[in-house]
């Protein structure tokens, strides 16, 4: 049986819902949460998922398409919501720090167009996923890294800023106490943001943004920037992305594969089962968390992941809900 959860967002912007013919109603309510598989309206578009509880980035994506906007900005827009607050531990500011104290942030981007932008070990910038999409539409190249990708950022006008808050320096000050690394199924609930929208074109673009592990050796970098391991797409087939422990997902290239499956005929639930199974086949995966979501051009979602407790959000048909994931290890 589903555990039914509420949930209720505010939207902030009513005007626009013209644009798609909502009710106003459509734009925030009650949020159920169900562990049905979802098939999201028959193909009905736009549509916005998201790892997690990520209810606000579900609804800044939304507000991009009440006017009319694109996938691409919709991705950029949503993820930007957990990247400037403070309370996500996970993403951006606020982001728990590696092991010596510095937030360093992973993020990665791409559209209809298989373009794609990423930056990793990025320093002091709130919104990493903006920087990214700005590699991806004016350099040459896909990934840019630590001082580089600061310096790229600073010179096309982001600002530097201190994202280490007290609450975050707090906890990596008690965890200094100790000072054991080992990743936990589920800890602080991750929160990692990978998100997938589909706009009124039926038009794909991916999203992804995190704060990496908590109290990882300083340089780590993880799956979230990796084109094809934290999220990929393709406007022919759909898109996937991932949170967990990075080292399963970059180690089976997680969201290429599930977009591949799907080219191949899986639906977007069959497809990330077989990621976790892949995963679950070769790695040592019994104490840590991963999870997959996707989605294809017809509209159908698809989640899947190793231990119980990953949730996602989809906006779809005027609701924006939460949904618990099925997972692997309960078999
Ligand atoms: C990482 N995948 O750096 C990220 C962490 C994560 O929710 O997803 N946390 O490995």
């Amino acid at each position: 049986m589903a555990t039914r959860k509420e949930f209720l967002i505010k939207s902030s912007l009513a005007v626009g819902a013209g644009v798609l013919g909502l009710s106003s109603s459509a734009q925030g309510g009650n949020q159920a949460s169900t562990t049905a598989p979802f098939r999201a309206g028959g193909g009905r578009l736009p549509l916005a998922i998201a790892t997690w509880n990520n209810l606000g980035a579900t609804n800044g994506a939304w507000q991009v398409f009440l006017k009319g906007g694109t996938a691409l900005d919709a991705v950029e827009a949503g993820v930007r919501v957990p990247e400037a607050d403070p309370e996500n531990q996970s993403v951006g500011f606020g982001g728990l720090p590696d092991r010596d104290g510095h937030v360093t942030l992973d993020a990665c981007i791409m559209d209809k167009d298989g373009r794609a932008g990423s930056v990793c070990f990025l320093e002091n910038i709130m919104h990493p996923i903006s920087v990214a999409r700005r590699v991806m539409e004016k350099t040459p190249h896909v990934m840019m890294s630590g001082e580089g990708a600061f310096k790229f950022a600073i010179d096309n006008g982001f600002k530097k800023e201190n994202l280490l808050t007290e609450k975050s320096k707090k906890a990596w000050e008690e965890w200094k106490k100790e000072s054991r690394y080992a990743p936990i199924v589920n800890f602080e609930n991750h929160d990692t943001i990978g998100m997938l929208a589909l706009d009124k074109d039926n038009n794909i673009a991916g999203a992804c943004t995190t704060s990496g592990l908590a109290y990882k050796m300083h340089g780590r970098v993880g799956d979230s920037p990796i084109i094809g391991a934290g999220m990929f797409c393709d406007n022919e087939v759909g898109g996937a992305c991932a949170t967990g422990v990075g080292e399963l997902v970059m180690k089976t290239l997680g969201s290429f594969l599930i977009v591949e499956l799907m080219r191949q005929g899986r639906t977007p639930q069959m497809a990330c089962e077989e990621a976790i199974h892949r995963i679950v086949k070769k790695q040592d995966y019994q104490k840590s968390q991963v999870g997959f979501l996707a989605v294809n051009k017809n509209g159908d979602i698809g989640s899947y992941s190793l231990q119980k407790g990953f949730t996602y959000t989809l906006y779809a048909n005027n609701e924006n809900k939460v949904f618990d994931s099925d997972y692997f290890s309960k078999r």
